[in-house]
């Protein structure tokens, strides 16, 4: 769990009251500032088929999100593609711990991990990036999650917050200063994904419409506050791409 969402999941209750009145979605007047430009990137998080409808850990609507990447990709100049990629028997699957179910949790060496089913292993076609994902200008694949006994939500580092997969280092030396995070999950792998990208001083953008959430036990409020609360900007693909 990262720490800024695990301080703030034991306040669900009072995040959800928090975020009811939150700030308005930005109207159409902020398209400009939101507008990407030759020094932004997309990262698509983890559209795979284990996370769609079909697949190892399905999340609600997952698909619906395809067709608005794919009219996002032409407005940027760079694109990275994030993957699950863990080990068989990796040690966030349930079926890795004696009497554990999933969506329990387990306390790991680098905090408290949920235990999901077996999901996205290396090289399976449940592991391969969605069909209709229509990407032809991305340039980086980050593959992530493939030590056996750490997980990895975050594209920037492992769960153990020591190991690095080197995306920052890859963005800056490309002159990259705003990322626009999409893909699945919302309150997961797009939200560590963007917390660690505003850690790492990019400007960062959520396009909310084009994620869907797996939503456990409060955790879509809890990771939409703790977005806000980093200072991440949560945008409509509208401020972007025409629909
Ligand atoms: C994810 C749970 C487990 C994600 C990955 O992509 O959000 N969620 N592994
Ligand atoms: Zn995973």
């Amino acid at each position: 769990m990262h720490p800024s969402l695990q301080a703030l999941l034991t306040l669900v209750p009072a995040l959800t009251l928090a975020t009811a009145f939150a700030a308005p979605v930005a109207p159409a007047a902020s398209r400009d500032a939101a507008a990407p430009d030759s020094r932004s990137a997309l990262i698509v998080v983890d559209v795979q088929n284990c996370f769609v409808e079909g697949g190892s850990l399905p999340v609600k609507d997952g698909l619906a999100i395809v067709p608005l990447i794919n009219r996002l990709a032409p407005a940027f100049d760079n694109i990275v593609v994030t993957q699950d990629w863990h080990t068989p028997g990796h040690a966030s699957f349930a079926s890795s711990h004696a009497g554990k179910k999933p969506f329990e949790t387990t306390a790991m060496p680098y905090g408290t991990q949920v235990l999901w089913p077996d999901h996205c292993v290396q090289g399976s076609g449940d592991a391969a990036l969605v069909k209709d994902l229509k990407l032809p200008t991305a340039q980086l694949i980050i593959r992530k999650g493939f030590h056996q006994g750490v997980d990895s939500y975050s594209a920037f580092e492992e769960a153990d917050h020591r190991t690095s997969t080197g995306l920052a280092a890859y963005l800056k030396a490309r002159g990259i200063a705003t990322v626009y995070v999409v893909g699945l999950a919302t309150d997961f792998c797009v939200a560590w994904t963007a917390l660690d990208a505003r850690k790492a001083g990019f400007r960062t953008f959520v396009i909310e419409d084009a994620t869907r959430a797996i939503d456990l036990n409060g955790s879509l409020a809890a990771s939409m506050a703790a977005m806000r609360k980093a200072g991440v900007q949560v945008i409509r693909s509208s401020a972007i791409a025409a629909p």
